[in-house]
């Protein structure tokens, strides 16, 4: 048994999230967590709202609520999705939370305290009509890269380029649309990342393992053009974690805050400190997960996020942990993804394109997107999400495949011998011959999700499932019975005990169905088959179930049209 720590990359609160969020890190996150648990190992997985910067800022200036109060609802709106998802995290914490403020000024005092703080005098734009700094989001203007006309100050969404505020053509604030601006002389705490360089390259160079997703992008921004930056870690807002030395306001940073990005990794350890918190544990709990003088030494953490999110994860973290000096915790693997798109183009908030989570799972159970996200996880290239797509994974996976084996059984079962587990005699060559199959796909499986594989885990459980029904399709019970009902009952009954394993086995990937499945063997026993001989009788003769009720519902075409139209964006 060994220690995981995983955490997800956390969701901004500025609003709910698409399909390709979801699939990008949390559900990702969830699937190997679940399976780390079940093959026994002791997991704390962990996600939280990202919640200060100016997407909090200006998402809660257009509900026309204050920012902490959008912030408290908006938080409580995606913990409740993540429920219905059931992403099974042991915490999902705020990075406003005392406990973050607490940790992030600890982290700049270490810093400084290291010299790795320098005080830098810089030029920022001021907005007249506002009485005020405009920083990151806070503009809008041109893109010199590629000419949008509404790019904002951090980053241009058509182009992706990182920006700053001072790059753009014909600036605007966001606020009042005022053009009326000037640039202004203000000081800014600088994290001196370059000072760090060497010591991230070696860290980053032991790990040859990663995917070369994650490695690629950290050594691009090591190594190309200018090389790795100091970085502006605070910024001119209100909404934030304040800027302090010791006990008091850091001199000259008297109306600002740490930037959201400094912060917001440092939440996964404050989401840990929350999470003792919240159970009245003393601090050690949470410690020996991240302090390694305090037992984590031996933890394996593993983070999950997209693509656009490593350099903050591969350099912009590890030098704050690192430059501290202090015995934390380094991420011992990063797995990334590209993203996902949708039918060709990009899910767009403000062009109400794509599937947002509250959508999905207003039309359909949560099982139905795991599968098909998770089977179609953009992990060696972005993958794109049509209806047509889905439909068929759903419909033939799901239903045709997992589903209707389960149906079939339970049903021939209930018909011949009633709901209970039948008599049965030995297993011949068609029966030796599963197991082996099983076995050998099994030990693939394993394997796959410990690598977290995850398209491959997803082709395997799959194949899992189809030897299951190749073999109810070679024996037919139903045609066996007629000349030998001892046959058949011993067909039928290894096929109920393997029905339990298949939901064992797929419970990382749909929990609700695997749930439903061992609800209607009426079985608690979700031990994982280590042993297949010896998992396939676990269910004896005798043995009562019910017959379920439709696992997975067909999706039918004109749904499908009816979402396509719905999702496909607006044009009014
Ligand atoms: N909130 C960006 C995002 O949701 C950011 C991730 C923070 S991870 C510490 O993609
Ligand atoms: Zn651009």
């Amino acid at each position: 048994m060994a220690r995981y720590l995983i955490t997800s990359a956390i969701p901004y609160i500025n609003g709910i999230k698409h399909l390709g969020n979801l699939i990008g890190s949390q559900l990702p996150a969830d699937l190997y967590a679940r399976y780390l648990r079940q093959r026994d190992h002791e997991v704390m997985f962990i996600c939280a709202t990202d919640e200060h910067g100016t997407p909090a800022e200006l998402a809660a200036a257009n509900a026309n609520k204050p920012v902490d109060k959008f912030c408290a609802e908006m938080h409580k709106i995606q913990k409740d999705i993540s429920v219905g998802f059931y992403l099974s995290f042991d915490y999902f914490g705020r990075s406003s939370s005392p406990q973050n403020h607490k940790l992030t000024q600890h982290f700049a005092g270490m810093l400084d305290k290291a010299g790795l703080i320098d005080e830098v005098t810089e030029k920022q734009i001021y907005s007249k009509i506002d009485q005020r700094y405009l920083p990151d989001r806070y503009i809008e203007g041109t893109c010199p890269n590629c000419k949008y006309e509404n790019a904002r100050g951090d980053q241009c969404e058509q182009c992706t380029k990182q920006l700053n505020p001072t790059d753009l053509l014909n600036p605007r604030s966001a606020i009042s649309g005022s053009t009326d601006l000037e640039i202004r002389e203000t000081k800014h705490l600088y994290l001196k990342q370059k000072s760090l360089k060497n010591k991230l390259d070696d860290w980053i160079s032991g790990k040859e393992n990663w995917p070369i997703l994650t490695t690629s992008i950290a050594k691009k921004w090591l190594h190309d053009g200018d090389g790795l930056q100091d970085r502006g870690i605070t910024r001119d807002l209100k909404w934030g974690v304040p800027v302090r030395k010791g006990k008091d306001i850091w001199p000259g940073m008297e109306n600002k805050v740490f930037y959201v990005w400094f912060d917001a990794p440092i939440e996964y350890i404050a989401a840990t400190n929350e999470w003792s918190d919240s159970k009245n544990l003393p601090d050690h709990h949470w410690q020996r997960w991240w302090r390694t003088d305090m037992g984590a030494e031996d933890v394996q953490y593993v983070q999950f996020m997209g693509k656009d999110n490593v350099p903050f994860h591969t350099l912009s973290f590890p030098a704050t942990i690192i430059g501290s000096g202090e015995p934390w915790k380094l991420v011992d693997y990063i797995k990334s993804f590209n993203y996902l798109t949708y039918d060709g183009g990009q899910f767009s908030t403000s062009q109400n394109r794509g599937v947002f989570m509250d959508q999905a799972l207003e039309i359909l159970p949560a099982d139905y997107w795991r599968w098909w996200l998770l089977s179609h996880a953009p992990e060696n290239s972005d993958s794109e999400f049509t209806w047509i797509n889905f439909q068929a994974g759903v419909n033939k996976d799901l239903a045709d495949v997992l589903g209707n084996l389960v149906s079939r059984v339970t049903k021939f079962c209930k018909s011949k011998f009633g709901e209970v587990v039948p008599e049965g005699g030995s297993y011949g060559a068609d029966e030796e011959k599963l197991i082996s199959d099983l076995q050998t796909r099994l030990s693939n499986y394993e394997m796959l999700m410990e690598k977290i594989e995850i398209r491959k885990s997803a082709a395997e459980l799959r194949a899992l499932w189809v030897l299951g029904n190749e073999y109810l399709q070679i024996v037919a019970p139903w045609v066996v019975f007629k000349e030998s009902p001892d046959k058949a009952a011993v067909q039928i009954r290894l096929s109920l005990n393997l029905i339990r394993i298949y939901a064992i086995i797929s419970a990382p990937f749909i929990p609700d169905a695997s749930n439903k499945i061992l609800e209607s063997l009426h079985t608690d026993d979700r031990s994982w088959p280590t042993n297949l001989r010896v998992s396939l009788s676990t269910l004896n003769a005798g043995h009562i179930f019910t017959v379920p009720e439709v696992l997975f519902a067909k999706i039918s075409d004109e749904s499908r049209k009816e979402w396509e139209k719905k999702f496909g964006g607006v044009i009014d």
